[in-house]
């Protein structure tokens, strides 16, 4: 499978995240895109290719074309009204029934974000900007008959919505490579509906894929995640939210408990799964997290390094063309053995799925 990659990631890089009441390093660092390249090399899943660039069509076709104008200049606004060069640094976000946008561009961070990790610096838009090429780029890979590919995509993207930035995430990659999909490739049969089932399995629930997609049924969002009562994103991610009008029963969410052993999980994603199968997607988007890791240091699952190649077992099993998206994880040293794992699992079933 291609590996899509861009050194571009490191331009986005904040120093410090504001953690209930502490000041901690940043945990979304670009040593985790390091340590993923590296490990996915050295499984030998495939050549490393960059991206291409497919200009900001496919982004505008997700996200608010104000929201994206807010990403690319807030920084030089902001440095240029004499804040803090460290980066963009809302603290008061707009809530309930508070719709004014101010007009300055340096002050709209409180409107276009959800929380404090998405702090913009000065190479935030670029880093974000080549994470989504990485997703089309890949999307186009299977669009051009690949069994799989993945993009090595950082920042993250799942909790970002059509208008706002959230839990590191500022671009859906995901979803742009979902609609991307949608807009521009045939599906593999021809004659069946280009649809897109997208499987989300980070540890958070992904609010922004929910909510770009939650009144369409030509994606079908299904995500396994920590609670909502107990985790971010602490608003969103019920079983109850099942899409609404034309989507109304195509999004899917399985809330699960602490402590969620392989056992459990795999059962749980064997269920969604075969609920995928149902749906018979001509494409399938994975958001790729492997904060579920027993040893994440922000999350509550049990998951051992033995569930990844199960996981990517299970996913193979769906026999749909793949797009794997890099969401989170930030057991760092275990990080890329986690995602190797996953893909590792899936080529492998792959190939004795053909043989049999
Ligand atoms: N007090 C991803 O894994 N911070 N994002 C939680 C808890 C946000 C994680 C704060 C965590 C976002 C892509
Ligand atoms: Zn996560």
């Amino acid at each position: 499978m291609h590996l899509i990659y861009s050194d571009a990631h490191r331009l986005h890089s904040p120093t410090l995240e504001y953690w209930e009441g502490e000041l901690l390093p940043f945990y979304e660092c670009p040593r985790r895109a390091e340590i993923i390249l590296a490990a996915v090399q050295a499984a030998g899943l495939g050549p490393v290719t960059p991206p291409d660039d497919f200009g900001a069509g496919p982004i505008l076709a997700v996200h608010d074309a104000e929201y994206t104008r807010f990403l690319q200049h807030a920084y030089d606004a902001w440095v240029a009204s004499g804040r803090n060069p460290n980066g963009v640094h809302p603290d008061t976000f707009a809530a309930r029934g508070m719709t004014h946008r101010p007009t300055d561009i340096a002050l709209q961070s409180g409107y276009y974000s959800h929380d404090v990790t998405t702090v913009i610096t000065q190479g935030t838009w670029q880093a974000a900007y080549a994470a989504a090429q990485c997703a089309v780029t890949a999307a186009r890979c299977v669009a051009g008959g690949e069994r799989a590919a993945f993009a090595v995509c950082r920042p993250p993207g799942h909790h970002a919505h059509t208008d706002l930035s959230a839990g590191y995430c500022f671009l859906n990659n995901a979803a742009i490579a979902a609609q991307w999909l949608i807009d521009a490739a045939l599906p593999p049969l021809s004659g069946t509906p280009n649809t897109v089932a997208l499987l989300d399995i980070d540890f958070h629930h992904g609010n922004g894929s929910q909510q770009i997609f939650y009144t369409r049924r030509d994606v079908l969002y299904v995500s396994l995640h920590a609670d909502p009562n107990r985790h971010y994103p602490y608003f969103m991610g019920t079983a109850n939210e099942r899409g609404a009008g034309d989507g109304l029963g195509f999004n899917l969410n399985y809330p699960l408990q602490r402590g969620v052993t392989d056992e459990a999980y795999l059962e749980v994603l064997n269920q969604a799964c075969a609920q995928i199968s149902a749906y018979a997607p001509a494409w399938l988007v994975v958001s790729l997290g492997v904060d579920t890791f027993g040893g994440d240091p922000i999350a509550d699952f049990a998951l051992t390094g033995g569930a990844y190649p199960r996981i990517g077992a299970c996913i193979a099993q769906l026999n749909r063309p793949t797009v794997f998206i890099m969401e989170g994880g930030y057991a760092v040293d275990q990080l890329g053995d986690n995602v190797a794992g996953v893909l590792t699992g899936f080529v492998t079933q792959t190939a004795s799925a053909v043989v049999n």
